[in-house]
């Protein structure tokens, strides 16, 4: 049988009436853009883009040039095709305008164009997690976006996916009706599906935090990786294993692979700040995700999904992956 492209499923998918033609058109211009990050990421100290540039972003992090440079890609890929309406990134203080020259289309892009940052200076794992939403016709999408225009709850994501820039190069779309991984074939330049249903397996014996947090963390946080590090002896009578990437795209991966919980609790430290994680580009594209896989995700109190951001580059605190560990750590914020 011949290999199913990204190209061929999404053709199907619009025959088929899922997916209408301009989103078709925008998740191939969003892959492509990938394949040109994948690139990049991968000539690393050959094509100088490894360190810092002397900038922050609005988050007051040190942006790396890839972080620069991987925006820069996925704007200029974007920017002129009349699929999109703007675009929001991690990478920028405000929305970004279509240019006048472009025409205009029905969709808003969302992206944190390079996860993981800090382990790109250290050849492991990083990738690009992205976000479809409609332009709110109220929003007037024809003029100068505002923000306010992409302040709408995970619920209304047409469509994320993330790249994941590891020993393979893989795509991981949800167009809301499952999972699809597609693997990047160096040799044809295309995506190619490899995992045809992606499902997160409900029972996990491993989990992923940053355990050099944990003097800072909230009680029922505390109490439930307590009892994870208490194994078998303990209340839930089993051993887990533990890994942290530290980039939340290769977390996430592994558990679409085989299962687990990923955490990203809010913590003490700057108490204003609801954990680390962005809610537009970084929470809200991998819950819909998880869900789409069969998993659930929550900020510890409520669906991640169902959270009305209040701005951008708001943060939130991640609890995700397999459903009976989701769900028993939210439930212990709610004892
Ligand atoms: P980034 O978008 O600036 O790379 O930051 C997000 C990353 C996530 O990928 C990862 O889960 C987390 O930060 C790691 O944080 P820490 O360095 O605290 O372990
Ligand atoms: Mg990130």
């Amino acid at each position: 049988m011949s290999r199913i492209t990204l190209s061929r499923y999404l053709i199907e998918q619009t025959r088929s009436h899922q997916t209408p033609a301009d989103l078709r058109f925008l998740i191939e211009v969003v892959a492509r853009a990938c394949k040109a990050i994948s690139h990049q990421v991968s000539k690393g100290a050959l094509g100088g883009v490894l360190g810092s540039m002397d900038t922050e972003n609005v988050q007051g992090e040190v942006q790396k040039k890839l972080d620069v440079l991987s925006n820069e890609i996925l704007l200029e890929a974007n920017e002129w095709g009349g699929h999109l309406a703007g675009m929001a990134s991690e990478e920028m203080d405000n929305a970004y305008q279509i240019p006048g020259k472009y025409p205009k289309g029905a969709y808003l892009l969302v992206f944190d164009p390079l996860d993981g940052s800090s382990n790109i200076d250290v050849n492991v794992s990083v990738g690009t997690i992205f976000s479809v939403l409609r332009c709110p016709e109220r929003n007037g999408c024809e003029g100068d976006l505002g923000e306010e225009a992409f302040l709408q709850p995970g619920t209304s994501q047409v469509a994320a996916g993330y790249a994941i820039y590891g020993p393979q190069t893989m795509l991981v779309l949800t167009l809301g009706n499952g999972v699809k991984g597609f693997t990047l074939d160096r040799e044809l330049g295309s995506f190619v599906l490899t995992h045809e249903d992606i499902r997160v397996p409900e029972a996990t014996a491993e989990f992923a935090v940053n355990m050099s947090n944990q003097r800072h963390w909230e009680a029922p946080v505390q109490r439930y990786v307590g009892e994870l590090l208490a194994g078998k002896e303990g209340p839930l009578g089993k051993n887990y294993n533990m890994r942290w990437i530290a980039s939340m795209v290769a977390d996430v991966h592994r558990i679409l692979t085989r299962g687990g919980v990923f955490m990203y609790p809010r913590d003490s430290r700057e108490p204003e700040k609801p954990g680390k994680l962005r809610l537009m580009y970084e929470a809200n594209p991998m819950s819909m995700i998880i869900e789409q896989a069969g998993g659930a995700s929550t900020d510890g109190s409520q669906r991640i999904l169902d959270i009305q951001p209040t701005s951008l580059h708001q943060r939130v605190a991640v609890f995700l992956g397999s459903k009976e560990e989701v769900e028993r750590v939210t439930a212990y914020h709610q004892a």
